[in-house]
């Protein structure tokens, strides 16, 4: 059963909880049999509007989630107010889409999903959270010390958690450094399958396989491979894919689901933006 209060903070948020008939942990799962597209909007490089705009161009052009996040310090009320403004276009659309004979009211039923560098980055507006254990790290903090900060946040405000072991692999970029990682080398097949059935082993539902954002290298599919052999996780892969051919080769490794950043943070305009996650997410079928 919902928390009352958190319904009605979501309200007052804006959020017309729009996907109430499923768990988002659910809609991660993968049974639709081909790989998915998730765009992270990182609050920090853009006004919530802007991101809003991005958003929308990125559902249109075939992506099925969106991740808020990404910066390693962004405070609470800028990835709030970029929540807000991404679930209220597409409580938008959706309604739009609604009156009109011709429209795809259900394209909008996309999760709004807080992807957070630390228990600061949090927003009662998201309908779920990536709640990480950064598994090679080296540091109490990234292991289980952030998550008990942010815990009963989440807790207050109904975000719903979905498990999910965060590995970081070379060259691993800010999140390898800040977050004190132990890089997984592109030939450390036997140690990746380890941390595969590690997180297996603690319950976590989602493996994320993380080189970094801007990374100069993808995820080695190899990597992916072995991690895939690992039953009960939906396989997250992202960092350095820019391509449709970097796309296809995580998605034959084996990822659930491809998440790009950069190339959305850097496209010149939104024409552009949607012609490249349309390469994107037209490779992965
Ligand atoms: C970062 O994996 C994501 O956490 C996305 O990386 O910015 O390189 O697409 P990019």
């Amino acid at each position: 059963m919902r928390n009352p209060y958190a319904v009605a903070a979501k309200r007052r948020s804006g959020i017309a909880m729009r996907r109430s008939e499923e768990t988002t942990l659910e809609y991660t799962a993968n049974t639709t049999g081909h790989t998915r597209h998730v765009t992270l909007i990182d609050p920090a490089k853009q006004d919530p509007n802007t991101a809003a705009n991005r958003a929308m161009i990125a559902i249109e052009a075939g992506s099925s989630m969106i991740f808020v996040g990404g910066s390693t310090d962004t405070p609470d009320e800028v990835v709030h107010s970029t929540c807000v403004a991404i679930q209220e276009a597409f409580e938008l659309r959706a309604f739009a889409a609604s009156q009109d004979p011709n429209g795809v009211e259900s394209m909008w039923h996309i999760p709004v999903v807080l992807f957070p560098g630390g228990a600061h980055a949090l927003s009662p507006a998201a309908d779920a959270i990536t709640f990480m254990m950064l598994m090679n790290s080296t540091e109490r903090r990234f292991l289980v010390g952030e998550q008990i900060r942010g815990a009963p946040y989440l807790k207050k405000f109904d975000v719903e958690a979905l498990p999910t072991g965060y590995v970081v692999c070379a060259p691993g970029g800010r999140v390898g450094e800040v977050g004190g990682a132990e890089l997984i080398q592109p030939d450390d097949h036997d140690l990746v399958h380890a941390y595969a059935l590690t997180a297996q082993m603690y319950g976590f539902k989602l493996l994320y396989l993380e080189a970094g954002s801007g990374a100069s290298t993808q995820v080695n599919p190899h990597l992916i491979q072995r991690a895939r052999t690992v039953e009960g996780l939906t396989l997250v892969v992202g960092g350095g894919i820019r391509t449709p051919e970097q796309a296809k080769i995580a998605a034959e490794a084996g990822a659930d689901w491809i998440v790009t950043g950069t190339l959305t943070e850097d496209a010149a305009n939104l024409e552009q933006l949607r012609t490249r996650i349309s390469g994107i997410v037209d490779a992965l079928n």
